[in-house]
């Protein structure tokens, strides 16, 4: 089939060839140009399916295997979940600040020191729109500390606080990011240029997933870019990747030989992720969960996946992620007419998949060996018509992280831990104009709402601990109704769990509506603190600042609306509809070792 143009490719390409023409892709070689023409582009052509063979798990030929299994299926009709009957799950539900929350945070915050993180952050952020990476975006604007800096901080927080009091150096907590060609470079800058926000060199590893071949019809015949003869069309695979980039980077092996026990995964904007993630990782430690997802309450219908119970005919059950396009048809279909309602508390009675996952590594690695790092995938062709013979536009195989628990034998013990949607969710997902359009009472997943949580998550766990909180005020900004709590925001450094606020925040604090509070430095504690304005204290070096009796007054950090539109904004403010003037503030720093009281002032 490709004639004489076989002298001028390898034993290897001659392979691959063959194995392509065995797997129905001889389209893909129909008029080569004779040797002499063109053979740089072929040697081109074949450098990429040697790629695309080497990244999936079983090479190109299972890929092409799989999407055409996959590909009947969905022509058939059948969805993956035919057969399952959808129930709602038992799973541990937590509520802040309650003696167990307590308890399972204690267990988790020591358990982090025995933990892996994997972020997911090779996704473009389609919806969103915003021209960077997502891990850039500042999480707040009152310190401006982007995503992925507030991951590191906090990671290095838990690795701080676990050394506390020891005579040897713990090992460093790993982190891995997932990057994509999208995200790559990117990252790979934000990190240089921060000087990895702190984290040792080694302690982060990039692993880059890569794309898969587009699929022109049913029969999966590989799709070739309209504009290159010679190049493969591709499409991400999805975040499902991050499992075979784990198990083929050898990573996994090696965190069992250093006594790493759990694996956390999550993804790239949500800035309340690690207020839940001490009480979690305590889950899984205690109950010894294989699988642990963590959930929040979900509206029906939101677009994030529910937690269900599947349960086949033979008796056998899952606990399973179904996404929210595939829940509501699955409930119809299975006797419940009005599909995903919301039940007598206003939500869902399926749990939001937030897609932060605890894995047990033992387990986690005894079942990628098994399937090569391959977890379930799935195939969403659009067609032309009923028919279903043909495609709109070329499609491809796609896979979910939260996924991966789909292959595990029914012995294995999968859970998950819904915590309050305030606490734990606050993803920025929407642009501005979408996130306007979001019904009434909907998450608006913006990049406004995200950094409201934050404060509104400050503010409620501070009142929790005691400190008198004025209520939030309502404000409109790019269309979009928000509570804007006083800005509260502090570093993973001062706080990490709730039993650290608490032994923090003493007497009778007060914080007023218009005020901004930002606090930096493991050991500052607030007692009678009365604050109407703006106040930033900082304490580096080893010292020990007990602030007692202040009281605090100036004109604060104001917010004022920006219009999305106004072009003469950053981008990163314009997206959110407001920026801080800042009219007046109190600054306090400290750099000395040793302890230092400020005790009866008034400014
Ligand atoms: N991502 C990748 N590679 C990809 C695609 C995405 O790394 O090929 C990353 C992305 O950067 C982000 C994460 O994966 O960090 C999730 O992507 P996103 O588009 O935000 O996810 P959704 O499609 O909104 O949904 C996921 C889950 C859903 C869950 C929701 C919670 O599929 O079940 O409810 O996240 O935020």
């Amino acid at each position: 089939f490709l004639g004489p143009n076989l002298s001028i490719l390898s034993s290897f390409q001659i392979k691959l060839a063959r194995m392509l023409m065995e797997e129905g892709q001889a389209h893909l070689f129909t008029n080569w140009p004779l040797p002499g023409d063109k053979d740089f582009d072929k040697l081109r052509f074949f450098d990429q399916v040697a790629k695309l063979d080497s990244n999936y798990p079983g090479g190109l030929a299972a890929y092409i295997r799989n999407a055409r299994k996959l590909l009947a299926d969905s022509k058939a009709g059948k969805n993956p979940f035919t057969g399952y009957v959808p129930s709602v799950p038992n799973g541990e539900k937590l509520i802040y600040g309650d003696e167990k929350f307590m308890q399972y945070e204690e267990a988790g915050a020591k358990e982090a020191q025995h933990s892996a993180f994997v972020l997911v952050a090779g996704g473009l952020g389609e919806r969103l729109g915003y021209s960077g990476i997502k891990v850039a975006l500042p999480s707040e604007t009152t310190t401006e500390t982007s995503y992925l800096q507030l991951y590191i901080n906090t990671i290095l927080a838990l690795q701080a606080a676990n050394s506390k009091g020891r005579s040897t150096r713990l090992r460093p907590i790993p982190l891995v990011i997932m990057t994509s060609d999208d995200t790559h470079r990117h990252t790979v800058e934000l990190l240089d240029n921060n000087k990895n926000f702190g984290m040792l060199p080694d302690q982060i590893v990039l692993l880059k997933q890569e794309k898969v071949a587009c699929l022109s019809d049913n029969d999966a015949s590989i799709a070739m870019d309209p504009s290159d003869s010679f190049l493969i069309q591709t499409k991400p695979h999805g975040h499902g990747d991050v499992h075979n980039v784990l198990f083929s980077s050898g990573l996994l092996s090696r965190w069992q030989e250093v006594g790493v026990k759990w694996v956390l995964f999550f993804q790239d904007t949500n800035g309340l992720l690690f207020k839940g993630i001490p009480a979690s990782l305590g889950v899984s430690a205690l109950k010894d969960l294989d699988v642990n997802s963590l959930a929040v309450n979900r509206k029906a219908k939101e677009a994030i996946g529910g937690i269900a119970r599947l349960t086949q005919d033979n008796g056998s059950e899952m606990v399973i992620n179904v996404e929210y396009n595939q829940l509501d048809p699955l409930l119809r279909a299975t006797g419940h007419a009005e599909g995903d309602v919301n039940d007598e508390t206003g939500f869902s009675p399926f749990p939001g998949n937030i897609n932060q996952l605890v894995l047990k590594l033992s387990s986690y690695t005894e079942e990628l060996s098994k399937t090569n790092g391959a977890i379930v995938e799935f195939v969403n062709p659009k067609y032309k018509d009923a028919s279903k013979t043909s495609f709109k536009s070329s499609t491809r195989l796609e896979c979910m992280m939260q996924d991966y628990p789909r292959t595990l034998n029914s012995s294995a013990k999968v859970g998950f831990t819904v915590l309050d949607t305030w606490l734990a969710y606050a993803p920025v997902k929407n642009n501005p104009e979408d996130a306007a359009k979001v019904p009434r009472g909907n998450p608006l997943h913006s990049a406004t709402s995200g950094e409201m949580a934050i404060y509104r998550a400050n503010c409620m766990i501070l009142q929790k601990a005691g400190v008198n909180i004025e209520g939030p005020k309502i404000e409109i900004y790019n269309g979009q109704e928000t509570e804007v709590w006083p800005r509260v925001v502090w570093s993973p450094k001062w706080a990490l769990t709730f039993c650290d606020v608490k032994r923090k925040v003493k007497g009778l604090c007060q914080i007023s509506q218009k005020s901004t509070l930002v606090l930096d430095g493991d050991n500052v504690t607030l007692e009678n603190l009365v604050l109407d304005g703006a106040l930033f204290i900082r304490a580096t070096g080893g010292s020990q600042v007990n602030i007692k009796s202040m009281r605090v007054f100036n004109d604060g950090w104001k917010i004022t609306p920006v219009d999305f539109a106004d072009k003469s904004y950053r981008e990163e403010i314009r997206m959110r509809g407001f920026e801080f003037q800042r009219l007046g503030q109190q600054t306090l720093f400290f750099d000395q070792p040793g302890e230092c009281c400020v005790s009866n002032v008034s400014m």
